[in-house]
């Protein structure tokens, strides 16, 4: 289970930047002593309408935070939620072993070749449209296959780049230029994507179609986000995005136990 640092400080001056650098780093540092497997650490907002970041700014709000975390004598792996090549490979220096790319490679073309070159992990994500863009009628013809032919072909290509096989993940990317029902087919067809016998990885930590089901906002959506969770690992996905931990390491370890004994 990857737990979501996000770094987006609302001040750019220097001390509102330190600020959120240790804000950033505690609250790694707690999603870890709750019991998350790895951190996900973020500087830009990849939300609905959310305008890009210049590479220098979101390097200079990501590295610190890995640097602080390792400081801290956090050893998880770490990942770095970026879609460019510079802050992945700033990022990879500063002690960071995944690349997490919501465009799977496909905003920035030298990306996958910075993960290549430092034989590190990477999700990639299937997004359609841009973030600033992408909920603007999203449509598809038929969105589960649309989703896992995609995200097939960008793993050959990261393959292609030099990443090694077992590095790769594939996300469905909820919420990613998709409507509620497309979110909601996407979760009931997990299994298809499981089966390409590729690691996957789901993020619905209180995404909106959960506020479209429940009539919550994001801060109440906890357990529309459980519920994800639990669909995710009962379809066989490899892992979770999540910002509730606790919660989400006390239901898998309820599931652990009581989950049908399969085969
Ligand atoms: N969702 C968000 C950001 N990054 N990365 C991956 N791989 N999968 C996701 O679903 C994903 C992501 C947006 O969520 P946030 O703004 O709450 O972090």
């Amino acid at each position: 289970m990857l737990g979501i640092v996000n770094v987006t400080p609302d001040s750019f001056s220097d001390g509102g930047l330190h600020a959120t650098t240790a804000a950033a780093v505690a609250h790694g540092l707690a999603l870890a002593a709750e019991g998350a497997d790895a951190l996900d650490v973020g500087g830009e907002s990849t939300r609905p309408g959310a305008a890009t970041v210049p590479e220098a700014e979101e390097a200079d709000r990501v590295v610190p935070v890995v640097l602080g975390l390792r400081r801290a004598g956090c050893s998880l792996p770490l990942s770095v939620d970026t879609r460019k090549a510079t802050v992945a490979d700033a990022a990879l220096r500063a002690g960071a072993t995944i690349v997490n790319d919501v465009s799977a490679g496909t905003f920035d073309p030298r990306l996958l070749g910075v993960v290549a070159r430092h034989d590190a992990g990477v999700i990639l994500m299937h997004m359609k449209g841009e973030p600033g863009t992408m909920q603007r009628a999203p449509h598809y013809e038929d969105v589960l296959s649309e989703v896992l032919g995609w995200l097939l072909e960008r793993a050959r290509v990261a393959e292609a780049a030099g990443v090694r096989p077992d590095r790769i993940v594939l996300d469905p990317g909820i919420g990613f230029g998709k409507t509620a029902a497309h979110n909601e087919t996407l979760l009931r067809g997990l299994e298809a994507l499981v089966a390409t016998g590729r690691p996957v990885l789901v993020g619905a930590s209180r995404k909106s179609f959960l506020g479209a089901i429940t009539g919550r906002p994001a801060g109440e959506r906890l357990a529309g986000s459980l519920a994800c969770v639990a669909r995710a690992r009962e379809a066989g996905a490899a892992a979770v995005r999540v910002h509730d931990v606790a919660e989400t390491v006390d239901l898998l370890a309820v599931l652990a136990r009581i989950a049908p004994v399969v085969g």
